[in-house]
């Protein structure tokens, strides 16, 4: 399939900064809320009308390419062969319906199955963290320095409490070790941002066991092209059509964490 990265990238930057601008304008208006699989997986017009406008332009401007949205107005897509557009048009909409902040468009562009471009919208700050694979990470215009090592006993991991109470998910008794050996934890709720806090330095690491492919599909690309790591918590590489438990960390720190903390866990 014939495709210009440039042009993609131009456009992808432009609907992304025009649906944050109808986002911020939203802020006055009441909300309508409505709940998913439970009753604490919110969704809102918000969430529907920003997807919606980004497969109109989508579909508009490029009719060959597939959407992976995660309110379902794209494609139902079952295969990455040739361009494929991974959206989530709000990440965190706990947050954004309780605080109106520490929320973000997420965006992944991926070609045959390769991610090519990352964007993730922190819409209140008006904060684009942004790449092109091989061109380096950018917050906004400022390049991002590539990431360096880290000791897991100065380590800032982000990492919900939930996984350390009883749940349905997992033994919550695998991660209170890590908990405890790092010097602090931290939950953002969104896991877009918490991707562009490791991608930023800002945290060290986050880990999670279950994620849908439009939450991560953005930030995975940028943290890689800073030289992180991205895999599920057992090591093993992630998958963009699947659910999947998610770790991305510093160089070194992720063997670390794997080695000492991980490997053996039922995940
Ligand atoms: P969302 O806001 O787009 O729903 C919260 O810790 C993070 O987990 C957010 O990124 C949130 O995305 C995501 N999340 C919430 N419920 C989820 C679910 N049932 N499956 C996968 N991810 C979920
Ligand atoms: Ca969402």
């Amino acid at each position: 399939m014939e495709y210009n990265l440039e042009e993609i990238d131009t456009y992808a930057k432009r609907w992304i900064k025009e649906a944050g601008e109808n986002i911020r304008a939203s802020f006055p208006k009441i909300l309508n809320v409505t709940s998913k699989s439970n009753p604490n997986d919110l969704v809102t017009d918000i969430d529907k009308g920003t997807e919606q406008y980004f497969t109109e332009k989508i579909k508009g401007t490029f009719p060959g390419h597939r959407i992976m949205g995660e309110e379902g107005y794209g494609d139902e897509v079952k295969s990455l062969t040739g361009v494929v557009w991974i959206i989530d048009p709000i990440d965190g909409t706990m947050n954004f319906v309780h605080q109106q902040r520490n929320f973000a468009i997420s965006i992944g562009i991926y070609v045959d199955g390769e991610g090519m471009i990352g964007l993730i919208y922190d819409v209140v700050h008006d904060e684009l963290y942004h790449c092109v694979k091989g061109q380096g990470a950018y917050l906004n215009e400022k390049s991002i320095p590539k990431l360096t090592k880290a000791k897991v006993s100065e380590a800032v991991i982000a990492l919900n409490a939930t996984w350390v109470a009883p749940n349905e998910q997992i033994d919550h008794e695998l991660l209170i070790p890590i908990v405890k050996d790092v010097r602090g934890t931290r939950s953002y709720g969104s896991a877009a941002m918490e991707m562009v806090y490791v991608a930023t330095g800002r945290i060290d690491a986050y880990l999670t066991p279950r994620l849908a492919p439009w939450d991560i599909a953005a930030g995975i690309i940028i943290i890689k092209e800073l030289g992180g790591e991205t895999t599920d918590l057992r090591g093993d590489d992630l998958d963009m059509l699947n659910q999947n438990s998610l770790f991305v960390s510093k160089p070194g720190l992720h063997g670390d964490i794997l080695k000492h903390y991980l490997k053996g866990g039922n995940w």
